[in-house]
């Protein structure tokens, strides 16, 4: 079966999409005024400080000290230790001219139980980052969830129970009467569907559950969490602007059969669809109805069909799957005809972003955008003279700009750029073996060294123009 997402991406079809490469990028893009440009992290990935000021654990913690769990047995206790070097790492920013920053807050840090006490010293740490980037003139980007479940809540079933709503729309009420003064940007959740595939269908991350229905059902809960966080903030705060962030893929079948086609409609509803368009259409796709009608509570659509004043996309590569009888989704991932790999084994193809920004302005009202992130691991190397030089980061940084450019100079509403990431950091059950950073982390030091991506960034941010 042939759908239009799935016919664009097919092979041979590119002609279909506009060339974007040509007119637009020909002379060195330039980029609107009022476009951002900055970073995004996320706590449990940078901030260390695991056992201090009265945090409580979280399912990362317990994860990545079960033995065998992460690459060389790296946990998040230290990380890059930005819990105690904020200032440093908000100077990086501000010497790069970012004009915002994404930044996650740690529920176990606010609420150490997950629900009921508050731990004053957890929002204190917020309450002086942002002041600092607001001193600094850097827009805070405020992430609600960025995977750190405390552990608490996971001991009552976490995202397989229907009361995390209401916890999530708690603990958003709480960060939200603390820094609502000051923040003005509030993403709810980043990448529900790596949560849910990851963490509770196929394993591999915390809570490291297993399953088509655990998939389903995690993904259903943090779809309704969203909605109910959203909608608690949207009475109580109405001058916020409230959204979410979504790692969204165009899907190619690997080949040109049916069964391959087939797959590509199956896997773009399991991983892009059923996050979009519940939250902006309010359906779940076909496709996944008999997954979800089980689990689908008396109102649960309305709670998570919002509307939302900015949605955050994450791109990395596009995916291409095939037809496996075998695999949960009917589908097993298949070969990428892209000549170029980063060190996670993702394809380079910026091409994906001009695709994937076009079907939001086509198909989901043209809502105002933001790449919250985008970026790649490669093998940096510290020379001699204590640099690192990571063409190969700055080519990739460059197509995908010039990728956003094109999207913007054909009417997509993409409103800024936040490179994954500013540090180099925990890569959840890779450790520290993948470096994804425009800052080096020597992690036995934690001295930061600004790679050559980092000074390419900043003059593309202080220019607005790719070079
Ligand atoms: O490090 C992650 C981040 O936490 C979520 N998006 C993808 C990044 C790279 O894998």
């Amino acid at each position: 079966m042939l759908t239009r997402r799935t016919f664009l991406a097919s092979a041979g079809a590119t002609a279909l999409v506009p060339a974007v490469t040509d007119t637009a990028t020909a002379a060195a893009p330039s980029f609107p005024e009022a476009f951002l440009w900055g970073a995004s992290t996320a706590a449990y990935q940078i901030e260390g400080a695991a056992r201090e000021d009265g945090r409580g654990p979280s399912i990362w913690d317990t994860f990545s000290h079960t033995p065998g769990a992460v690459t060389n047995g790296d946990t998040g206790d230290v990380a890059c230790d930005h819990y105690h070097r904020w200032r440093g790492d908000v100077d990086l920013m501000r010497r790069a001219c970012f004009s915002a920053y994404r930044f996650s807050v740690s529920w176990p840090r606010v609420l150490p139980e997950g629900t009921g006490r508050v731990n004053p010293k957890g929002l204190a740490f917020y309450d002086r980052l942002v002041d600092g980037l607001l001193a600094a003139k850097i827009r805070p980007f405020l992430c609600l969830y960025h995977w750190d479940l405390p552990q608490a809540l996971q001991d009552r079933g976490g995202w397989h129970n229907r009361d995390i709503a209401g916890w999530f729309a708690d603990y958003a009420g709480i960060v939200a009467d603390r820094l609502g003064d000051r923040v003005a940007d509030w993403a709810m959740l980043n990448e529900p569907s790596v949560v849910a595939l990851f963490g509770h269908g196929l394993g591999g991350h915390a809570p490291n559950l297993k399953g088509r229905a655990s998939f389903f059902l995690a993904l259903h809960l943090q779809n309704l969490a969203q909605g109910a966080a959203l909608a608690r903030l949207r009475s109580t705060r109405p001058d916020l602007r409230l959204g979410t962030v979504l790692n969204l893929q165009p899907v190619r079948p690997e080949s040109d059969s049916p069964a391959d086609h087939q797959a590509a409609v199956m896997w773009d509803a399991v991983w892009n669809r059923s996050c979009i368009d519940p939250l902006l259409k309010g359906s779940y796709p076909d496709i996944v109805k008999g997954d979800i009608e089980p689990i689908l509570g008396h109102g649960d659509l309305g709670i998570i069909h919002q509307p939302i004043d900015f949605l955050g996309v994450n791109y990395y590569s596009r995916m291409v799957v095939r037809a496996d009888p075998h695999g949960m989704f009917g589908t097993a991932w298949g070969k990428s005809s892209a000549t170029h790999y980063t060190a996670m084994g993702w394809p380079v193809e910026p091409r994906g972003l001009y695709e994937q920004l076009d079907e939001i302005r086509r198909h989901y009202g043209n809502i105002p955008v933001y790449v919250t992130e985008n970026g790649a691991a490669y093998q940096d190397v510290v020379t001699a003279s204590d640099r690192v030089e990571d063409a190969d980061r700055v080519a990739f940084l460059r197509d995908h700009l010039k990728m956003v450019h094109a999207a913007i100079s054909e009417g997509c509403n993409v409103k800024g750029y936040l490179v994954w990431s500013l540090l180099d950091n925990f890569e959840w059950a890779f450790g520290y073996s993948k470096r994804f950073g425009v800052v080096y982390v020597d992690y036995p030091t934690q001295r930061r060294i600004p790679k050559q991506s980092y000074h390419w960034l900043a003059e593309v941010a202080r220019t607005r123009r790719l070079a």
